[in-house]
Parts: C-alpha cells; structure tokens; sequence
C-alpha cells in the first residue's frame, strides 16, 4: 500500500524565538497545527505546541536533521528565524558566526535541492558607521561592526546569489528593532524596548542601558508579522530586491518611549546607564528609507509609538494579572 504524500507543509525554524514563536502561533491558526512544523535546540517553552501539532528539537547547523524534517513532513517552505543576535552575538562571535551562517546555507542548499520557498530575516544591523544615518537608503555602504551584522550582510549575499544562480525564490527583510510582549527578550540591543514595558508594569521603573537620546528604527510585531506575510504572498515579478529590504515602523529616542509610557503611568521613570550595548546601538541608522518596500509590494506600517505603547501595556497588564492570579 502506498502512503498517501502528506500535503505541503511550512516549516518554522528557531520557533522559540521572539518572530518563530509569533509565526507558529500565526500558521497554526491558520492553516491548522497539522499543517505546520516548529524546529529549535530547546523544547517549547509552550507545552500545546508538542501536544498538539508537530515540533522537532535538533540543531538546524546539521544538514541531515533539516533533510530529514523536509522528508518526514513534506516542507515546502521555510522560514528561517535560528539566530544569534547582535548583543549575544558580541559576547561569542565564533558561535554567532555558526550558528547563523552554516544553518542559512544548509536551508538554501536544500531550498535548492527540494524546491522550497524561504523566508529569512535580515536586519539594520547590516548597516554600520560609514552608512548614511538619516533616511538609511536600501543601497548603501554595508560595513556594520558587530558579527551579527557581518552574519546579515553575508547572509543576504548568500540569499542573491541563491536566487540568481538556483531559482531559489528566497525572500528577505531588513528588520528594525521588533517589539512584542510574547517572547522574553533575546539577546538583541533593541531589547531596552522590550524590557521597559514589563519593568513599567512590575516596577514603575527601569535601567536603561542606551542613553536617552538613542534613536533607532522599530516596529511593532503586528506589523513585523503582517511584513512577512505580504512579502511571501507578493508576486515574484514584483520584487526588485534579492538581498533584503529595508523596511520600518517608527523611530524614536529611548526618553521618548520614557514619556509615552508615563502618559499611562505617571510613576514611571527611567535611570539611564549605557552599556556595551551602547557602542552598538551608535553604529545603526536612526530612521530608515523603506519606500522600495512601499513601491514594490504595498508595506505599509500600522503602530506608531502611541499604538505600541497601548498594545504593550494592556497585553502585558493582563499577562500579570493571569500569572498573579495562579
Ligand atoms: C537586535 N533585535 O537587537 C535585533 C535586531 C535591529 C535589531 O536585529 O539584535
């Protein structure tokens, strides 16, 4: 008897993360928990996503642990979000070197070899000190300083190239700093934006670790995820840009998000104590130029600092009444 090939599935790797995790909640809903498949080195930290639905733990810098959830599942696309950050990145650049370049090219290789489609996750991380600040445009001099972005430029010169010389319709952004309320934070330099919301809610204040006056490109994960979606659901002959686009939300300064948070808590107030995340956080743009974004396939951003504060304090309020209340 022959088995029946299972229908197409899409493949979420680095799950656990701060966008794997929002993804496999978002295609879970979607397409059913059958249809799509979680892979991290940890278990989940959400025990329903092993009870009900498919997740592998391996380690996606072996080829033949991917193979093998290729064949097992019938993958057909791939979002790749295994990743070391850029401030976790700085404390061991040998295994951030590893761990985000030997899993992308075993994804394009196999993407290659299955014909599977790919999301991967760039970031402004690609840009650094010699980088036009204001108004990043999308081409531009890629010279950042910390290996997570060494580990971005490469990968998108890796996803170019994969798609010129294989057909492998691999699909890119340029993320900014990603603020959501699901995930702790990840090791990244934008986590401050993450972080001041729960000491906001826990503690009415909050040690920052960039000045003040740091400026960075953000978005909400609403927005990051609505990206992705109409990235991978773009027509082919629309998109002028193989590497990775730029795209962005908001910019504001870390006092900014201070005083937007104190319209809601009038406590609440920020120490401000730069670390070596700050030397970071000095080499990024301050606002990005995402209009080949716009152009090309509609982005548009919904949250605005307003919007993202509101988001974060009402689902992080009811996150501790529940934990509060157990
Ligand atoms: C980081 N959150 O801070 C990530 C992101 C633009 C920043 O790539 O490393």
């Amino acid at each position: 008897m022959t088995t029946a090939t299972p229908k197409p599935r899409t493949l979420i790797t680095g799950v656990d993360g701060q966008i794997g995790s929002e993804l496999f909640d978002y295609f879970r809903d979607k397409d059913g928990a059958g249809q799509v498949v979680g892979l991290d080195l940890r278990p989940p930290r959400k025990p329903d996503w092993q009870q009900h639905g498919h997740f592998e733990v391996m380690d996606a810098t072996i080829r033949d642990n991917l193979e093998s959830v290729i064949k097992k599942y019938n993958i057909r696309t791939i979002y790749h979000l295994v990743g070391i950050l850029s401030a976790k990145g700085e404390l061991d650049p040998n295994l951030a070197w590893h761990v985000n370049m030997q899993s992308l090219k075993h994804v394009l290789d196999l993407a290659a070899e299955y014909n599977i489609r790919v999301f991967w996750p760039s970031s402004i991380a690609v840009f650094g000190p010699t980088t036009p600040r204001d108004n990043t445009p999308q081409e531009t001099v890629l010279e950042p300083r910390t290996m997570y972005g060494v580990t971005k430029v490469a990968g998108e010169l890796l996803c170019n190239y994969y798609f010129h010389h294989f057909n492998v319709d691999v699909r890119s952004l340029r993320f900014p700093g990603i603020i959501s309320y699901k995930t702790p934070p990840g090791g990244g330099t934008t986590d401050y934006a993450v972080e001041i919301f729960h000491a906001a809610l826990q503690h009415q204040h909050y040690t920052c670790f960039v000045s003040p006056e740091t400026t960075l490109p953000m978005m909400y994960m609403d927005d990051a995820i609505k990206s992705i979606i109409d990235l991978m659901h773009a027509p082919a002959e629309k998109l002028s840009i193989r590497t990775s686009y730029n795209l962005t939300g908001i910019s504001f300064a870390a006092r900014e998000l201070e005083t937007e948070i104190r319209k809601h808590i009038p406590s609440f107030h920020c120490s401000y104590e730069p670390d070596y995340r700050q030397a970071i956080a000095d080499t990024w743009p301050i606002r990005i130029d995402d209009s080949r974004a716009r152009e090309d396939w509609g982005w548009q951003h919904q949250y605005d600092l307003a919007g993202i504060t509101e988001a974060m304090l009402s689902n992080l309020r009811e996150y501790y009444e529940q934990k509060h209340s157990h």
